[in-house]
């Protein structure tokens, strides 16, 4: 495959994301043979174009991280993406819809690193040791593909998905709490429409921050201190409608809020 198809794809994404209208997925029509490695290779383009229009990585996020995300998305491995500056919103500030295509919420866990973690034997427990806090977030995802339907290498090329992320304003610790045993409720108009704990996430939120400090070194990059990683979500994601009031609480780590207009 060469690097101007590659190019190409990465654009009509950043397109369909620009202009809020989805595109068919890249394995339906364009690519159907197209592997994971060259899915990456779509998303670095992707994110050069980011780069290149001025935009800045706030820092990667690992998906499909959680079971329950696996089995709703029909896709069985974790992948990697990345948030950029454009699309953090203040926690309790309002976000319009019309910014979007069909988004979801989920409540996630995100670490904030003080040292440099390369892999390629990165395990939890070094993950921890280079911590300096800990976050609750909730990401907000919105595919560009038609029906939010995609196959492992379509939504790799797509970003994973990254569109809005709202981060907590409350920093903990890490070796203050037991983020695996960390209960979470993602609410929506008071009512809970999922739950889960810490642990959802690949046993431990910090194992989802290693498997990506290995996945990246594949590529010859690393994880670097003061960037905000995303672990993925715990739960399911929720489809957002207007009026929405969005709150992930968090044991100990305190809570998220978003409103949806
Ligand atoms: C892919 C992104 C998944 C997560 O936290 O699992 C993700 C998707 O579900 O569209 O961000
Ligand atoms: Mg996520």
């Amino acid at each position: 495959m060469s690097s101007q198809k590659f190019k190409e794809i990465a654009k009509l994404l950043l397109d369909a994301e620009i202009e809020k209208k989805e595109v068919l997925r890249i394995t339906a029509d364009k690519i159907p043979e197209l592997t994971v490695d060259e899915a990456y290779l779509i998303q670095k383009e992707l994110i050069n174009l980011k780069i290149q229009q001025g935009l800045s990585v706030v820092g990667p996020k690992m998906g499909l991280t959680s079971r329950a995300k696996m089995k709703q998305m029909n896709v069985e491995e974790p992948i990697y993406g990345y948030i950029f500056d454009n699309m953090v919103v203040q926690e309790g500030s309002s976000l319009s819809l019309s910014e979007l295509i069909h988004p979801k919420v989920e409540a996630e866990i995100a670490f904030v690193l003080d040292k440099d973690l390369a892999g390629p034997a990165i395990s939890g427990v070094q993950v921890l040791a280079a911590t300096k806090y800990v976050l609750p977030a909730l990401e907000i995802i919105d595919s560009r593909y038609e029906n939010f339907q995609f196959t492992l290498p379509d939504v790799i090329a797509d970003n994973t998905s990254s569109a809005r992320v709202v981060f907590g304003n409350q920093l903990r610790r890490p070796e203050e709490l037991e983020l695996d045993l960390v209960g979470t409720t993602l609410s929506i108009n008071g009512e809970i429409r999922a739950l889960g704990a810490g642990g959802a996430v690949l046993g431990h939120p910090a194992h989802s921050v290693a498997m990506l400090a290995n996945m990246l070194h594949r590529e010859g990059s690393k994880l670097k201190a003061g960037q905000i990683i995303l672990t993925g979500g715990i739960t399911e994601a929720i489809l957002l409608e207007n009026g929405d009031e969005v709150v992930a609480k968090f044991d100990q780590l305190g809570q998220v809020s978003i409103k949806i207009t």
